[in-house]
């Protein structure tokens, strides 16, 4: 990705994930933005975007970070959102016995005494294998995973739930399914 494409992908996670109305966008319940009232949005704030442009980073987004409505007219996050205007139905979805959660080693201590919280964001995300949960993790420091009991926490009623990225979603972990 050039370094313009990952200039646009940043603005458009902290819009469509965190602060719409820095720019004076509304998202809709399920996360969706108009992509004309965006463009015009962003061009106020200084930001030139076209339709090509957004569909070329939402096409070459390494996490499928987005996504757009099948009639074009839309684009949405599909998971990471901090903003309470936003609450996508994702649909339910049984996890596999094991899913992993990247983090940096200096989270770890407080993590093993309150579980794995949300912090800002609406769900703790967890991936399906260790290798993504690494690459998580590096991105806050010396990164370290933990192996989660998903399939156990759904016996017990914990909803699980999986973004159009893959990305696992769940309220919180606590400590009883954290392993290793
Ligand atoms: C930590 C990226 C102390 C948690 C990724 C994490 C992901 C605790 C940090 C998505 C804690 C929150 C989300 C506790 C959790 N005590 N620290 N009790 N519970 N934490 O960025 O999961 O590139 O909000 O371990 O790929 O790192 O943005 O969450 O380190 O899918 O598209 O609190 O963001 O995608 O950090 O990342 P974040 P995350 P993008």
């Amino acid at each position: 990705m050039s370094k313009q494409h990952s200039e646009i992908s940043r603005f458009l996670s902290f819009v469509l994930r965190h602060q719409p109305e820095a720019i004076g966008i509304k998202l809709d319940l399920e996360g969706w933005a108009d992509i004309s009232a965006l463009i015009a949005a962003a061009a106020n704030d200084g930001k030139q975007l076209d339709r090509d442009l957004i569909q070329t980073v939402v096409t070459t987004s390494d996490k499928k970070r987005f996504s757009i409505s099948e009639d074009g007219l839309r684009i949405r996050a599909v998971q990471g959102h901090s903003t309470e205007s936003v609450d996508i139905d994702y649909v339910e979805k049984v996890p596999p016995e094991f899913l992993y959660h990247g983090t940096a080693t200096r989270f770890i201590e407080s993590i093993r005494n309150q579980g794995l919280l949300p912090g800002s964001r609406q769900y703790v995300h967890l991936s399906q294998d260790k290798q993504t949960a690494l690459a998580v993790g590096q991105r806050h420091g010396k990164p370290v995973t933990l192996k989660i009991k998903a399939l156990l926490m759904h016996e017990q009623g914990f909803k699980f739930f999986q973004a159009e990225n893959e990305v696992w979603l769940t309220e919180l972990v606590p400590v009883t399914f954290l392993t290793e």
